[in-house]
């Protein structure tokens, strides 16, 4: 393992203010830079934004005015908002530095002086929104390939960078390299277009059409493509921005942290680039999934887009940060639900850590004068034993995870050792030692095991939740601070000798939070909930009942009473059609035995209309009914699935509709 770890986010366009997606590849990169910090290595970690190009001219012209007051006025939003997420980036680049635009300008001089760019005519098909070339075969019914947008024929002569001939170079380099481009999946997307010709790339814009953005050094006709500009930042940055003499030596950038909607910029035209001057390859590209809000594309007009500020805010910042790593595989599409977030704050964050540190701590305050005792080995027994193995496996596991960008599976193994300190104390049951004096050194000997699992988890839970982990670690009364490289070696279960007092504080996350209101409308700090949001949620939980809430805390049980309150009924679908914009949702009739009903189920992602007809189902035949979209919902249909919709619950043909399902 390389000494350095030098991670980058996209760096964002300046055309709006961020949301949930820009904020997702930048905690992701946080926790691993917080991680590798701790781990001793040296760290550079760099974000920052792309203020160049059509779409950042279009923003500025839209508000009336010159795109450098725009990127300005823009700017502090993402900064702002780093800084309330706890971005620890070392530098925040703007490709409107003039020392960036600088380092551009001499990268495009050294491949003109190689012939490696060179003038040509070129008629093309043009998408302003992407600002980019289609081919004649690309270009379906007049549209943009990939936003469906009106594509422009364009005739212009333009600078060209033979990105052709690094074809099977790039082949090559990507067979031999599998961690280059992860996930696989996206590995084999990436061969895959590869197998095709590759054309030469246009790198420049003529003034006339686009004025905004770096001129280049051999014709002051024309500017830079905005993408030939913006992914020199990774390099450009370690030039201006890191710490120096050593900047420069950070290259190769260990991780691209990227949206798989920019992958092939990123694994095509920038690794071509870097083979034209020579450079290493990164180590790795890694391109994540993408969030739908409420099972819909989030966009400004649809006003579903998700509002960090306003997460935070309501919730705090680390639930936020928790959720968006805990709740998707890294590498997988997610999507954004109220109802999804509400019941892991409520089951993970405030019954199973919140309990468990804010239990801990009272014990420790009530039975040991708030000081951690020492432990007695005579009264230790197998439960001390267990949970001390459990804690001193978990870093090799979180290593091991983070190394995979398996963020999820990190948090699952944290939770695990938080459950099972959780049932260490009900089966260890302190407050009956305590009422034993002769139980005594076993209750100090318990205690010492709580405080003991709590600093592992506070170490563990760090990078990425900081505040949390700074709570915890001042109630623990540990000294340690996490500038340090707490976890160059791994922690060792009881080696650690407490000095402080500990003390309870208040409630890490708190219960009976005020009702959701997070999703910004045309406003984007703008906070609003509306009624539709409600039956969305509403309908969610209905369409799929493991996402309403279901938890593993005993708090969440419910008695056989309450369940028989629930009608199943066989149903069987008559009719089955998609609702109109959107993606997710199947409009059904019904027949329950007794009569027909109308269900819309989030099931249409995995389901076409027709292939439901006929079939027999389950659904709850007494729910009150609920609207989702406008269309009112009768029922809901019993499904499988954690998230994503894997199968109905389908039942023989001849199980007769209206009859129990018990
Ligand atoms: O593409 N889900 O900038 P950009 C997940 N300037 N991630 C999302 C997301 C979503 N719904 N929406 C945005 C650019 N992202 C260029 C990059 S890099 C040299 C130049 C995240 O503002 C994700 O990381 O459009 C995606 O790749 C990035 O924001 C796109 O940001």
């Amino acid at each position: 393992m390389s000494q350095s770890f030098y991670v980058t986010t996209p760096i964002y366009y300046v055309n709006d203010v961020p949301h949930i997606g820009h904020a997702y590849t930048t905690i992701a990169a946080d926790v691993l830079a917080r991680f590798y910090r701790l781990r001793g290595r040296r760290v550079f970690f760099l974000t920052g934004l792309d203020e160049h190009g059509q779409k950042v001219q279009q923003a500025a012209a839209k508000a009336n005015i010159d795109p450098q007051t725009h990127c300005d006025r823009l700017m502090p939003a993402f900064k702002n908002l780093w800084e309330k997420l706890n971005i620890s980036q070392d530098a925040f680049i703007r490709t409107t530095d003039k020392s960036h635009q600088a380092i551009v300008q001499r990268c495009l001089q050294a491949l003109y002086d190689k012939d490696l760019i060179y003038q040509a005519e070129y008629t093309g098909w043009y998408c302003t929104f992407d600002e980019r070339f289609w081919t004649e075969k690309d270009v379906e019914n007049g549209q943009c390939p990939d936003c469906r947008r009106p594509v422009e024929q364009v005739s212009e002569r333009n600078y060209f960078f033979r990105m052709s001939q690094y074809r099977q170079a790039l082949i090559d380099h990507i067979k031999a390299h599998p961690a280059f481009i992860r996930p696989e999946s996206r590995r084999n997307e990436v061969l895959g277009f590869l197998q095709k010709p590759l054309e030469d790339l246009s790198i420049s814009r003529p003034k006339s059409r686009l004025s905004w953005g770096v001129e280049l050094p051999f014709d002051r006709d024309c500017v830079t493509y905005v993408w030939f500009d913006a992914l020199v930042n990774y390099l450009s940055a370690l030039e201006y921005l890191a710490p120096q003499p050593e900047g420069p030596h950070f290259w190769p950038a260990s991780l691209h942290l990227v949206g798989k909607d920019i992958l092939t910029t990123h694994a095509v035209y920038w690794s071509t680039m870097l083979m034209g001057m020579e450079r290493p390859l990164p180590e790795s590209i890694f391109a994540h999934g993408w969030w739908t809000v409420e099972g819909e594309k989030m966009s400004k007009s649809r006003g579903n887009v998700v509002d960090p500020n306003a997460m935070v805010e309501q919730f705090g910042v680390d639930a936020f940060r928790y959720f968006l790593l805990r709740e998707v595989p890294f590498g997988q599409d997610g999507d954004f639900s109220h109802a999804a977030f509400e019941s892991r704050y409520n089951a993970e964050l405030a019954n199973d850590l919140g309990n468990l540190v804010s239990r801990s701590l009272t014990m420790l305050g009530n039975f040991a004068n708030a000081r951690v005792p020492a432990m007695d080995p005579k009264s230790q027994t197998d439960l001390d034993r267990e949970l001390a193995q459990a804690a001193s496996n978990l870093f090799e596991a979180l290593d091991t995870h983070l190394r995979h960008l398996e963020f999820n599976r990190a948090l699952e193994t944290i939770w695990g050792l938080v459950q099972l300190a959780n049932q260490y104390i009900d089966k260890t049951a302190p407050w009956t030692l305590a009422k034993d004096s002769a139980q005594e050194s076993r209750l100090q000997t318990v205690l010492f095991h709580l405080a003991e699992v709590l600093r592992f988890l506070t170490l563990a839970v760090a990078p990425f939740m900081p505040h949390t982990a700074e709570a915890m670690r001042t109630r623990l009364g540990l000294t340690v601070t996490f500038h340090q490289p707490l976890l160059t070696t791994f922690p060792t279960w009881g080696d650690h000798r407490y000095t402080g007092e500990t003390t309870k504080g208040t409630s890490l996350f708190p219960k009976n939070l005020p009702k959701p209101s997070t999703t910004q409308t045309t406003e984007p700090s703008a906070a609003f909930t509306t009624t539709s949001e409600k039956s969305v949620k509403e309908q969610k939980a209905q369409s799929n009942p493991s996402d309403g809430g279901a938890t593993s805390s005993t708090a969440e049980l419910i008695g056989i009473d309450e369940f028989m309150k629930v009608q199943l009924k066989v149903a069987k679908i008559l009719q089955a059609e998609r609702v109109p914009k959107s993606d997710k949702l199947l409009k059904l009739q019904v027949d329950v035995g007794t009569e027909h009903r109308q269900i819309v189920a989030g099931i249409g992602k995995k389901y076409a209309p027709e292939e439901l007809l006929g079939r027999t189902i389950v659904v709850v035949a007494n729910l009150k009914p609920a609207k989702l979209m406008g269309i009112e919902s009768q029922g809901m249909v019993l499904a499988a699935g954690d998230k994503d919709v894997v199968s109905l619950l389908f039942l023989p043909d001849d199980a007769l509709p209206g009859t129990k399902v018990k």
